[in-house]
């Protein structure tokens, strides 16, 4: 890419190549312009205001970093209630949590440059001598190769930027000589032994003194890492590269991350939490942008901001529309199963997730970051703090809250970007609530419970890291601050390196990186940057208007529900079954279902039905919580239906000897020519080479100007598309490799773009399934010249049933094949992903037949977990309680009245593969709920 071609309209801050140079931020160019034009919306506040925050910010920093001095140091941590210092084997363990603790003064390390931020030079210049003095690197620890990194080399690598720009400002720091540097420099070889795998993953652990290999080093049988940790070490690593010259460091953590992203589950592209560090097989294969995961996609964007390589930025940009594909639900942003994607793995969000929106502003996507951010403010305002996890229906999941700075973040981020004094609000709220709850004699304290108020004794070092950072640089002018902020960018501990390193020691570029990148399709690339004069063309109430229609998101959540299943869980009683989670072939199911006056009717033709008579069930609760289940299930399954009912298409044979007598039900398209709208494609058909369509064709010839026919399978459907249109080919018709598929027996889906901008394919493309396309093949093999003509004139079932009652007229024992091979199905699904093996996930089932008085509704169990709906239980986002009586009532009739179809589904996949297909995903489910973070 071409540095012009990087950011349209941006300009430029820094004279690097890159528009990202905004993003100590991102946002800094154009933060600049919202806080200018900022003119209405919530009252700007006034610079006193701002500068009694900025000190208030500045006094709780004291307290925190001044009692770790003075009770804790050189300990790594604080422990805030009993006033003194963490060391590491002298408290109980707590297990993961204290492989952060090496034994190295983590948290003076952790705040070094927040000292510089907050313009406390003097206090730097002490903390620097102290580290250089007392800090030694080689304790015997094993310490968690993620947490080393972020926070004690990215500490010292944050100290060094910091110290070198104040010795050259010549005033403080003068005596500096690198000795920060050949610290961290120090640490990163200490590091490496860990990144001794076959795939390049580092150990999760590695022992400070002992390394990897010793018997003494305790460690190195690992299996198993987080994404994150494998793939949040780049900026460091590459920043020691390029301040030292030791180019090992960077291509070690270019080398972990062209493995994840090599292992990125191709059809989705998404990656797991966690992966075994030898073979690269996901290990979990739930996928969110929270715990476990987080960062590697922070680091991807970053990167590119940092480095200025192009493939970071294109690796991120698949990543983050595989995200907002499936995974961002706005205002939710939900994990899903990285395989089966539609379907959700569980039903809360984690704390860590927090950080997103600041992500979303750093790549320029505004508004979901705007939703995100305000769900996430409601569920503060609610609770005082985020819980570690909350549901869907924001109940607190996991109560503890230790002070993490996620939500402080993305404030700083969206006030920069959108300029809006709401933001600084919602700052001067989060420094209220920790005076008021976090706040102890010895520092501040983890909330244990956040509910209760009750404390734990302890005070992370991220908390004097980004907290404190975060939250001065909201409040703060550009005069307070001793230098431009916007010449950094924050890593994830929020330490910043500058970003003139990326102009500097180039030479591990792309080492290691695949050649993958190239084969990508370049309109997934968005080179564009956060630009508020775009974002917010005259109307400074845009955040607001944003934010406005979620105003009561949380405090509108149904109580009645939230208490029942809040009782259930402290009674140790069940909570009620959801409609998501039902398989018909649980007997404790059928169990729940009766008492609460549900039964389960098998249909002849195999569907499946329900129907709740409130009156037989056990008591109101229970028929109260039928009504909830039936309400849902019919959510899910209205929902499938609206997806489904899409029109079938045609592929008609009209060269002799068939003369349009064979009509070839076909599967649509969701991209190229529409031919509802267009008039027929006509044209002989001739099959690509390679048969896949996969690459660019080596038959051009033969296709040139004709309908091309491609095997399904191997690649993406958009992509046999663009291949046979660069090929000359005026259509094209994609047949099922999957021998002896029919639209007799399985269902039609329509085929489903590749998440990228699909404008440029303009030919139409159908689907046939294997003995549809069969005939088209053997009508080659027969008669060479094949002319078809591709439609929308799918036989219309109706008249196809009034048909065979008719007599045959007499010339009609080829019309008679031709209708035995037309399908007489209508369910038309989606399918996204081209490989086959992915499709009994769309496969759509028993259809819904709500056909009794109470209330009714069919299982449907493909994808049912997509539906946002149901993630909310009975919340909707108006923040209305629903009136679950009067609307199953209503959405039962409606969805009798208007799904004149909910019959047609005959064609069924055979109910005991669907189930167990269902069955499975429900299984992979519950283990991930059991998952902890
Ligand atoms: C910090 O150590 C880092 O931000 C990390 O990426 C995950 N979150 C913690 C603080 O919550």
């Amino acid at each position: 890419m071409s540095e012009a071609g990087g950011c349209r309209g941006c300009g430029s801050l820094v004279p690097q190549r890159t528009p990202w140079s905004l993003v100590a931020a991102t946002t800094a160019l154009c933060l600049v312009s919202a806080t200018s034009v900022w003119t209405a919306g919530a009252d700007p506040m006034s610079r006193e205001e701002k500068q009694k925050l900025g000190n208030q910010v500045l006094e709780m920093f004291d307290h925190a970093y001044g009692n770790y001095m003075e009770h804790a140091y050189p300990a790594d941590e604080l422990m805030p209630l009993t006033c003194r210092g963490r060391v590491r084997g002298q408290e109980p363990s707590r297990g993961d949590v204290d492989d952060a603790l090496g034994k190295f003064s983590l948290t003076l390390i952790d705040s070094l440059d927040t000292l510089v931020v907050l313009n406390k030079t003097k206090e730097f210049e002490d903390a620097v001598r102290k580290v250089l003095r007392d800090v030694n690197l080689d304790n015997d620890v094993v310490v968690s190769v993620f947490e080393t990194n972020i926070r004690v080399l990215g500490g010292l690598l944050g100290g060094h930027s910091l110290a070198i720009m104040l010795k050259e400002k010549g005033e403080h720091m003068q005596w500096y000589n690198d000795e920060l540097l050949q610290m961290a420099k120090q640490l990163g070889y200490k590091l490496l032994p860990a990144f001794n795998t076959t795939s390049g993953l580092p150990y999760p652990r590695i022992n400070l003194k002992f390394g990897m290999r010793k018997p003494e080093a305790r460690t190195g049988t690992e299996t198993d890492t987080c994404t994150a940790c494998a793939g949040t070490l780049i900026l460091e690593f590459a920043a020691l590269s390029r301040f030292t010259g030791a180019t090992v460091f960077e291509e070690y953590a270019r080398k972990a991350l062209d493995f994840l992203w090599e292992k990125r589950q191709r059809s989705s592209n998404l990656v797991g939490v966690t992966i075994n560090i030898h073979t690269g097989d996901w290990v979990r294969k739930d996928s969110g942008v929270g715990a476990g995961i987080d960062s590697y996609y922070e680091y991807l964007l970053k990167a590119y901001v940092l480095l200025g390589d192009d493939s970071f930025l294109e690796r991120f940009n698949t990543h983050y529309d595989a995200i907002m594909r499936y995974i961002s639900q706005p205002p939710l942003l939900l994990d899903v199963h990285i395989h089966k994607p539609m379907l959700n793995a569980r039903t809360w969000m984690d704390a860590l997730l927090a950080f997103f929106p600041g992500l979303q502003v750093l790549k320029g996507d505004i508004r979901p970051a705007i939703e995100t951010h305000e769900m996430l403010y409601q569920v503060i305002k609610k609770h005082n703090f985020l819980p570690e996890a909350f549901t869907t229906d924001f109940r607190v999941h996991w109560a503890q809250h230790p002070l993490r700075p996620e939500f402080a973040e993305s404030t700083y981020f969206l006030y920069k970007a959108t300029g809006d004094p709401y933001y600084l609000e919602v700052g001067k709220t989060l420094i209220e609530n920790l005076n008021k709850y976090a706040r102890v004699p010895c520092g501040f304290a983890a909330m244990k419970d956040v509910r209760t108020g009750s404390h734990e004794d302890r005070m992370d070092s991220f908390f004097l890291a980004e907290m404190f950072k975060y939250l001065y640089l909201l409040f703060a002018d550009k005069e307070d601050i001793i230098f431009d902020i916007e010449d950094y960018i924050f890593t994830t501990e929020a330490h910043l390196l500058p970003l003139w390193l990326s102009t500097t020691n180039q030479n591990t570029s792309k080492k290691n990186t695949t050649s993958e990148y190239t084969e990508l399709d370049d309109s997934n690339f968005d080179w564009t940057c956060p630009n508020t004069q775009i974002l917010f063309p005259n109307d400074p109430l845009y955040a607001q208007s944003i934010r406005e229609p979620l105003k009561n998101v949380v405090d509108k959540s149904c109580p009645r529900g939230i208490i029942r299943v809040e009782e259930s869980f402290r009674s140790g009683a069940k909570p009620p079954l959801r409609a998501r989670d039902f398989m018909a072939t649980n007997p404790e199911h059928l169990e729940i279902l009766k008492k609460m006056g549900v039964s389960l009717i098998h249909l002849k033709d195999g569907r499946v039905q329900l129907v709740q008579h409130a009156i037989q069930a056990a008591s109101s609760i229970d028929a109260e919580d039928g009504l909830r289940f039936m309400q849902e299930m019919i959510e899910l399954s209205s929902q499938q239906q609206k997806e489904q009912q899409l029109p079938p298409r045609a592929v008609q044979i009209v060269s002799h000897p068939f003369f349009g007598r064979v009509v070839l039900t076909a599967g649509p398209a969701q991209f190229g020519l529409d031919l509802s709208k267009h008039k027929e494609t006509r044209g002989f058909v001739a099959s690509s080479k390679p048969y896949n369509g996969c690459s660019e064709l080596t038959n051009p010839e033969a296709v040139m100007g004709k309908i091309a026919l491609i095997q399904r399978g191997q690649c993406m459907f958009a992509e046999k598309a663009r291949n046979i249109q660069n090929a000359g080919a005026i259509g094209g018709i994609v047949i099922d490799d999957n021998e002896g598929s029919s639209s007799d027996t399985a269902p039609l889906f329509q085929m489903a773009g590749d998440g990228k901008d699909t404008d440029d394919i303009k030919i139409p493309m159908l689907f046939l399934f294997s003995k549809e396309g069969s005939i088209i093949l053997d009508a080659i093999r027969d008669y060479e010249e094949v002319e078809v003509l591709l439609s929308d004139k799918a036989k219309d079932r109706d008249s196809e049933i009034e048909n065979e009652d008719q007599p045959s007229s007499e010339n009609d024992s080829q019309n008679q094949s031709a209708e035995q091979i037309t399908s007489s199905s209508q369910e038309v699904d989606s399918v996204d992903q081209e490989s086959s093996e992915e499709s009994s996930l769309n496969t759509h089932s028993e259809s819904l037949s709500p056909a009794d008085t109470d209330s009714a509704a069919s299982i449907s169990p493909s994808e049912q977990t997509s539906n946002p709906t149901e993630n909310l239980g009975t919340t909707n986002l108006d923040g209305e309680c629903t009136d679950l009586d009067n609307q199953l009532q209503e959405q039962s009739e409606t969805e009798e009245d208007s799904n004149p179809n909910v019959s047609w589904g005959k064609k069924v996949q055979p109910i005991d593969s669907i189930l167990a297909d269902w069955n499975e995903d429900i299984e992979a489910f519950e283990m991930m709920e059991k998952d902890e973070l």
